[in-house]
């Protein structure tokens, strides 16, 4: 007789606590047991094999809608497809508003795309444009829909805010229990340093970092910091790209405030250097905040171990290198200025962890799998369903093998963008079956899912985003709509 519809027979169980060598028992797509001598309908042999939960990337813009019609060309299939390739079964994606309009309209639009969507899957909220409709209407309506998360924009026109805009999108959320992550860049300074940059011709890809020196990231970090500690409102620091930056998150993190560090691959294995290549190419490696240099690159881990930085997600972000709508949308002799930012990296985002982290010594497997899957999860409402291995939770799950070494091609990562930033990179460490809520959907690269099979992740307030209950002169300016 079978217990179990899906036994996993045998692999090393990697929690983010601990690491055993178990039967893993998957029953109506939860894990419904572990131990030993499991009995199932099908039985998988994960001898040998890192049986870890699949992984969870909190920050990826998958068919964003574009301001005029249309979206990113990575759609929700595509980015399915990449996702459960590398190991990946659930994500957090961007729902936008385009200033002078509400978010609702165009939540709904991106929703109906994203039932395409064959990971699991939820939305961050973005707002560009904090008038009182928005603030007092319409955000307590997206998150009552569920969604958990806004996202805020320091630099970029045209999606930047004030800080006044900030702090009433902080107030906000605060009111509706929800958490703000943030883009943090100085928006004032980049500009002057692009116009005096252009000013001396300087226009190759490589001033893209010059513009953006980590001071500058520095000082929004710092700001958002404040502005949050002020409101009692938490935070989340996306995509923190240097120690310089994470300093004010371990300042922040020291005085007992609710702020958390998310880092990407791109800033353990780029470089500005990496925008110096010839001609255009350079394009491909354009990402904001820039990617520094090997010192900073090595000194992030310092900060991971130091528990500062807490996630790593993707960013990925789909222009094409070749297409005419992609990086090359303003000409290849457009001015950095004029490049569309963003790398593409959702695939490929655990095999350059997990070499970068575990393959290389620097930590063991359960600290991955924190970075990964587990630590997402929990700051963004998902835990304990998703991130862990342990009875009752959904059945993600990927099959790694410790040993195998790749080389990182485009082909390999699955998505639609023509290229990767990754190519030519080895890594040892590769994703060798995912499964999703207990069916098999990727074996051995080749990813089987239905469209439409990834269901929507409602959140429900949690405890980790509750407000400390410290506010100046005890006066709580939130509970005022203004
Ligand atoms: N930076 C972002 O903030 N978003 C997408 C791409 C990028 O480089
Ligand atoms: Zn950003
Ligand atoms: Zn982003």
């Amino acid at each position: 007789m079978s217990d179990y519809d899906l036994v996993i027979a045998g692999g090393t169980v990697v929690t983010p606590a601990e690491m055993f060598i178990a039967d893993v028992g998957v029953k109506d797509g939860k894990v419904a047991a572990i131990g030993f001598n499991l009995r199932g309908l099908r039985s998988i042999d994960a001898n040998g094999l890192l049986v870890m939960p699949g992984g969870i990337d909190s920050h990826c813009h998958i068919e964003q809608l574009q301001e005029g019609g249309g979206a990113d060309e990575e759609t929700f299939i595509t980015g399915s497809t990449a996702a459960l390739a590398g190991g990946t079964t659930s994500v957090v994606t961007f729902s936008t508003q385009f200033k002078g309009g509400g978010i609702l309209q165009p939540l709904a639009d991106y929703w109906r795309r994203a039932e395409q969507a064959m990971v699991d899957y939820t939305f961050h909220q973005i707002i560009t444009d904090a008038t009182d409709a928005v603030i007092f209407d319409e955000i307590p309506q997206v998150a009552a829909a569920g969604i958990r998360s806004l996202k805020v924009f320091l630099t970029y026109d045209p999606l930047h805010l004030d800080d006044r805009q900030f702090i009433r999108v902080l107030a906000a959320a605060r009111r509706n229990k929800m958490l703000v992550t943030v883009h943090c860049e100085n928006y004032e300074a980049i500009n002057w340093r692009t116009a005096a940059l252009l000013a001396d011709g300087r226009t190759a890809p490589k001033y893209h970092a010059w513009a953006r020196p980590a001071m500058i990231e520095r000082e929004a970090t710092h700001r958002a910091i404040a502005l949050a500690e002020m409101v009692d409102q938490p935070i989340q620091v996306f995509h923190v790209s240097c120690p310089e930056v994470a300093e004010e998150i371990a300042r922040a993190k020291a005085r007992g405030l609710k702020v958390w560090g998310e880092t990407c691959p791109q800033y353990f294995v780029l470089s500005a250097d990496h925008m110096d290549r010839p001609g255009f190419e350079g394009a491909k490696f354009m990402c904001s905040p820039a990617p520094r240099d090997a010192a900073a690159s090595e000194g992030l881990w310092t900060c991971i171990r130091d528990g500062v930085l807490d996630i790593v997600s993707s960013d990925h972000s789909g222009w094409s290198y070749e297409t005419p709508a992609g990086k090359r949308v303003n000409g290849v002799d457009a001015p950095f200025r004029d490049i569309p930012n963003g790398v593409p990296g959702l695939g490929s985002r655990l095999a350059i962890m997990f070499d970068q982290a575990v393959s290389k010594g620097r930590m063991d497997a359960c600290a991955f799998v924190r970075l990964i899957a587990t630590n997402p999860a929990k700051l963004f409402g998902l835990y304990p369903r998703k991130g862990t291995i342990a009875p009752g939770t959904d059945a993600d799950i990927v099959l790694w093998d410790p040993t195998k070494s790749v080389t990182l091609t485009n082909a390999l990562a699955q998505h639609i963008i023509d290229y990767t930033p990754y190519e030519g990179m080895d890594v040892t460490g590769w994703p060798v079956m995912t499964i999703r809520r207990g069916q098999v959907v990727m074996q051995d690269g080749r990813v089987q899912a239905e469209p439409g099979s990834g269901q929507f992740l409602a959140r429900e307030p949690y405890d980790l985003i509750k407000p400390t209950g410290n506010v100046p002169n005890g006066f709580d300016a939130s509970a005022f709509l203004v």
